[in-house]
């Protein structure tokens, strides 16, 4: 391979560019018209700190779209099929964002900062146009706007320590998803028990910009003592976790799933009595029953590299769903992807197959999570 990806003012830089730059880092993907690291040039070190003791990622590419104003709560819940009422100032929330038809086009966190105030912290779509026009259309008392705020994200066994030894005790009693709003001699933040992992931990969600690197040496030093290290959102164990990447398991315009098939029914209250955009559709969708579901695969033979699009699951000749991403394992000693399945295809199919560059790979279904 010899091209580069142009790089240009295009893409934003996080508050914590300088700082990430300085610590080595290698590679970067794009996320919300954003550089995200990808890796700092040991992945496997990186993946064993996540799972053995605490790293920090610059997730400022999480970007907040903020809801303010009178009718902040009513958009909220206008834009999201689960139901919120009962949501405490304070706390956190996993809400799949449908559009009219009913196909997901995000799955944020939301965050209830006030009465009258929430974040969305949104995957990879532009989620601040959809809901300022939503809110604009519907003539609500309410302005959408995306925020200088940019989460610094530390995951991994040890992260409570760090998290401590920066806050205090009350951070270990946080619950998963609160969150509350502090500062760091002056730094701005809001301190969240969260993360695009299963290793347990934080996310610090800085509230100036021109503050990155101040929070990230901060972090460090905290860090030290536990050996922590730069890292990334990892996709080895988010696999293995079975954790949902917006862009990469499903996006609207290229691969749409709907909430059912990702996994997300238990969450999409039909007869709750909130309005929702989507409603209609999936009620629909729900009536017509499922016809994917969402599946882990097992992939024999040697260990796989990352794939670049979604991957055609076949049974014999018959594409029956797709995997959207694949990797080697090591603490389960093999391959191991997600994707989408038929209904029709049983647990235990026996030929099942993914076409690889350098041909075709058996593959067994397998239960999420993996770990
Ligand atoms: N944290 C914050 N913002 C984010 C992410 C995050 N924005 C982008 C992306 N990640 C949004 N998508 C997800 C996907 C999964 C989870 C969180 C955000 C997640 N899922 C857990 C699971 O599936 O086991 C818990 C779900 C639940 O309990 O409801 O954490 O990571 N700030």
């Amino acid at each position: 391979m010899s091209y580069q990806i142009h790089i240009g003012p295009n893409i934003r830089k996080s508050p914590y560019f300088d700082a990430t730059v300085a610590e080595g880092v290698r590679s970067f993907s794009v996320y919300n018209h954003m550089f995200i690291p990808g890796n700092f040039g040991d992945p496997e070190a990186e993946y064993d700190r996540l799972l053995t003791g605490v790293a920090m990622w610059d997730v400022a590419a999480q970007r907040q779209v903020a809801l303010e104003g009178p009718d902040a709560a009513r958009l909220a819940q206008i834009l999201t099929p689960r139901k919120l009422a009962g949501m405490k100032v304070g706390q956190g929330r996993y809400v799949p964002i449908c559009d009219h038809e009913g196909w997901l086009i995000n799955d944020p966190v939301l965050l209830k900062l006030a009465e009258d105030r929430f974040w969305l912290s949104i995957a990879d779509s532009d989620l601040v146009l959809w809901a300022g026009a939503i809110a604009r259309e519907r003539g609500l008392d309410v302005r959408v706007s995306e925020p200088d705020v940019s989460p610094l994200a530390i995951q991994g066994p040890k992260a409570v320590e760090v998290a401590a030894a920066l806050f205090g005790d009350w951070v270990r009693e946080l619950r998963y998803f609160w969150f509350r709003e502090c500062d760091l001699d002056g730094i701005p933040l809001v301190v969240a028990r969260s993360g695009w992992s299963k290793q347990g931990g934080y996310e610090l969600y800085l509230r100036d910009g021109r503050r990155g690197s101040e929070l990230w040496d901060r972090v460090k030093a905290a860090g030290a003592p536990f050996s922590i290290g730069p890292g990334a959102p990892n996709d080895v164990e988010r696999l293995e976790s079975g954790l949902i990447s917006y862009g990469a398991d499903m996006r609207r315009q290229t691969h749409p799933v709907n909430p059912f098939e990702m996994g997300f029914g238990a969450m999409i209250d039909l007869d709750g009595g909130h309005e929702f955009i989507g409603r209609d559709a999936l009620v629909a969708m729900k009536a017509a029953g499922l016809a994917r579901r969402r599946v882990g695969v097992v992939i024999d033979g040697a260990p796989v590299q990352g794939n670049q699009h979604p991957l055609d699951l076949m049974q014999g000749d018959t594409v029956v769903g797709y995997v959207s991403e694949i990797t080697h394992s090591r603490r389960l000693g093999c391959n191991i992807g997600v994707g989408l399945a038929a209904t029709s295809v049983p647990d235990g199919a026996a030929d099942l197959t993914i076409r690889l560059p350098e041909g075709p790979r058996a593959v067994t279904l397998a239960p999420l999570p993996f770990a």
